[in-house]
């Protein structure tokens, strides 16, 4: 489970990331589809291109999920239901793919807050990303 400190941690990152949350969310994607590109293959309806609007809307959509996420951290998986029933039962997706996002989403935190990505931080980030992930992946069967 997610200690006080890990909690203190994140919720300090995301204040601070303010408004950016679905810019660093679109790049993680950005990054996902290029260090994975089989990734690609859930998104053949959307324009990938770079700069791509359609990428970047998705990516806000992430970020808000996320952001639910860091607001529900006592909750996550009730928080997040929904969405993984939507992965599991619609969209399909192999929940294998999710800690491929997250790894993505914590090297691009760690390229935008050099200063602030202490092992500490990384460790409750990397923590964090794994709740989500299960949360995610909870409705599948
Ligand atoms: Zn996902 C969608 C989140 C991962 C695939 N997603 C989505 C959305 C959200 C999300 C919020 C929207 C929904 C609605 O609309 O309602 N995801 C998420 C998160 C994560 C994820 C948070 C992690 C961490 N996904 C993922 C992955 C994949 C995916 C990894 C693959 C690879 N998703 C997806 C799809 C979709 C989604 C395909 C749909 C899109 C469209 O638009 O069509």
């Amino acid at each position: 489970a997610l200690s006080a400190e890990d909690r203190a941690l994140v919720r300090a990152l995301w204040k601070k990331l303010g408004s950016n949350v679905g810019v660093y969310a679109t790049e993680a994607l950005e990054r996902t589809f290029l260090a994975f590109p089989a990734t690609k293959t859930y998104f053949s309806h959307l324009d990938l291109s770079p700069g791509s609007a359609q990428v970047r809307a998705h990516g806000q959509k992430v970020a808000d999920a996320l952001s639910l996420a860091v607001e529900r951290l006592d909750d996550l998986p009730r928080a997040l239901s929904a969405l993984s029933h939507l992965h599991a039962c619609q969209l399909r997706v192999d929940p294998a793919n999710f800690p491929l996002l997250g790894h993505c989403l914590l090297v691009t935190l760690a390229r935008h807050y050099p200063g602030d990505f202490s092992p500490a931080l990384q460790a409750s980030l990397d923590k964090f990303l794994s709740h989500v992930i299960s949360a995610l992946a909870s409705e599948y069967r």
